[in-house]
């Protein structure tokens, strides 16, 4: 029986495996750089975040109608479920769908299709939460955000991804104050690639409640005492760092030292079909590179319920 766990940090868009890829690729009619699934798991060898992010928005364009996002949320949960996934929030990025033509509805309408029987059929809660691409302007994030608000009532929370360097949080101030309005839940991507002072900027000018990575926090002493002090989740993603070269080896991720500094560090895979594994074997993964414990797999698991949105009461740092 698999750690029970919740799953934070996991792109939806991310979790496309090659089988399904090109079975919608046949029944939409979209042709595809690569003749077969091998072909194309060829093209996952990453050097950075950037070139990771080209070949995922290229295979979303076989993402159309609302059953593939029904088809794909689906495969999703039943592979989380077989991995001990009780709660899984799921990233979405709708600027990389309305780009090509589909409507935020066809996407979130096509979600909540699979969203709503994942309690019955795989025993997992869930939550959408809606990522603003940092590297489109905050201008279309605003759009964006106003596309949605017919769809609040599904969406739980904001977050922030694409490429980091060069786009720092402070950019979707207004983007997040208006979020905040809303009554969303504000999480965003920082420090992966991109420095320990983004991370401080989601914080004092976005207001998040959440650090998705959050990995270069131990460049800055003074900044892990203050997320450990303000039990600020991070939300790692192990083997994702690795595949796209942000540390050499999982033996080099910093995880055991995040835990001895008392930080609420979380276990995620991020983007599953890419990164070579679900999110028990990113569990499975810095077990075996760093030696740890069943009682410190336990907190991570407990860490991962913490740090949830499970409570769907007010946002605990309300500005
Ligand atoms: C992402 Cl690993 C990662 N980082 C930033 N943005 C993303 N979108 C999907 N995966
Ligand atoms: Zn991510």
């Amino acid at each position: 029986m698999p750690l029970p766990k919740a799953e934070l940090h996991l792109h939806i868009e991310g979790t496309l495996e090659p089988e399904l890829a090109f079975a919608l690729a046949e029944r939409n009619g979209v042709a595809l750089p690569y003749a077969t699934t091998g072909e194309l798991r060829e093209a996952y060898r990453f050097s950075d975040l950037q070139s990771f992010l080209d070949l995922y928005y290229a295979l979303m364009a076989v993402l159309r109608t609302p059953e593939d996002f029904t088809a794909l949320a689906d495969a999703y949960l039943e592979r989380a479920a077989a991995q001990g996934v009780r709660h899984a929030e799921i990233f979405f990025d709708p600027q990389a769908h309305t780009a090509r033509g589909v409507p935020i509805g066809t996407v979130v309408e096509g979600l909540a299709a699979s969203l709503d029987r994942a309690e019955e059929r795989y025993g997992i809660s869930t939550r959408l939460i809606m990522c603003f691409l940092r590297d489109e302007s905050a201008e279309s994030a605003l759009a964006t955000l106003e596309a949605a608000k017919p769809y609040l009532d599904r969406i739980t929370g904001v977050g922030l991804d694409s490429a980091e360097v060069g786009h720092p949080p402070a950019k979707f101030r207004e983007v997040y104050e208006e979020a905040a309005r809303l009554g969303l839940r504000r999480v965003a991507h920082a420090g992966e690639e991109g420095p320990a002072e983004y991370v401080r900027e989601a914080l004092d000018v976005l207001g998040v409640e959440r650090i998705d990575h959050g990995l270069r926090c131990m460049e800055d002493p003074e900044l892990v005492r203050r997320l450990a002090r303000e039990r600020i989740p991070l939300t790692l993603c192990p083997l994702s760092n690795v595949r796209l070269r942000v540390i050499d080896t999982l033996a080099d991720h910093p995880l055991r030292e995040m835990l001895d500094a008392g930080l609420l560090v979380t276990v995620n895979s991020d983007d599953p079909a890419y990164f070579g594994g679900y999110a028990g074997d990113n569990y499975d993964a810095v077990r075996d590179a760093l030696a740890l414990d069943p009682e410190q797999l336990r907190v991570l698991a407990r860490h991962s319920f913490e740090a949830a949105f499970l409570d769907d009461d007010e946002p605990r740092r309300a500005r």
